[in-house]
């Protein structure tokens, strides 16, 4: 029976499938990097404390969110069991923030159907650089927490299938 979370962040580390012999790709955003370097290292700090071997882990940065498709696509090419996007996409002032973020979903969405591995969406969408700040190791928890949780996860279920 499936545990209800309401905050991934909040996980049951018993419950976790083995990760020793995972590959994981992971690849971030330098645009907000304040908030991005802090959503990788807590990715990075919940795979290696779930089993994930430094050396399995490959970190690729790209110039914005948007490039985290096309990274993705290239991560998908160094044969890992699950790509990770981590971004964060601030709302000013123009609608670029609604093309960005809805280029980054779709894109993502798109290569879940077409790739053989999961991809992980890690990217905030965020009316502030508070709620951003609250959610790379502040009050709501680590978002990059749960997005390693999830690919460890999602990684697991595709090993069963193959
Ligand atoms: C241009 C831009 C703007 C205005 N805002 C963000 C943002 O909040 N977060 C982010 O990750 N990237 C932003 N970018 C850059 C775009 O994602 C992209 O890098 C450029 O449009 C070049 O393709």
């Amino acid at each position: 029976m499936a545990t209800q979370y309401h905050n991934l962040s909040d996980y049951d580390p018993t419950t976790m499938p083995d990760a020793s012999a995972l590959k994981v790709g992971i690849v971030v955003a330098e645009w907000n990097y304040e908030i991005t370097s802090k959503l990788l290292e807590g990715a990075v700090h919940t795979l290696t404390a779930n089993g994930v071997k430094v050396s399995n882990i490959v970190v690729k940065w790209v110039p914005g969110s948007f490039e985290l498709v096309f990274g993705a696509r290239v991560m998908v090419r160094y044969e890992m069991d699950v790509v990770i996007v981590l971004g964060c996409v601030i709302r000013g002032d123009t609608p670029h923030f609604e093309y960005v973020c809805s280029g980054v979903t779709q894109g993502i969405t798109q290569l879940n159907l077409s790739e053989n591995i999961p991809l992980i969406f890690g990217l905030l969408t965020n009316d502030t650089m508070q709620q951003s700040i609250d959610r790379a190791g502040g009050i709501h928890g680590n978002k990059g927490d749960e997005a390693a949780i999830t690919a460890i996860k999602m990684a697991a279920l595709n090993r069963i299938s193959r």
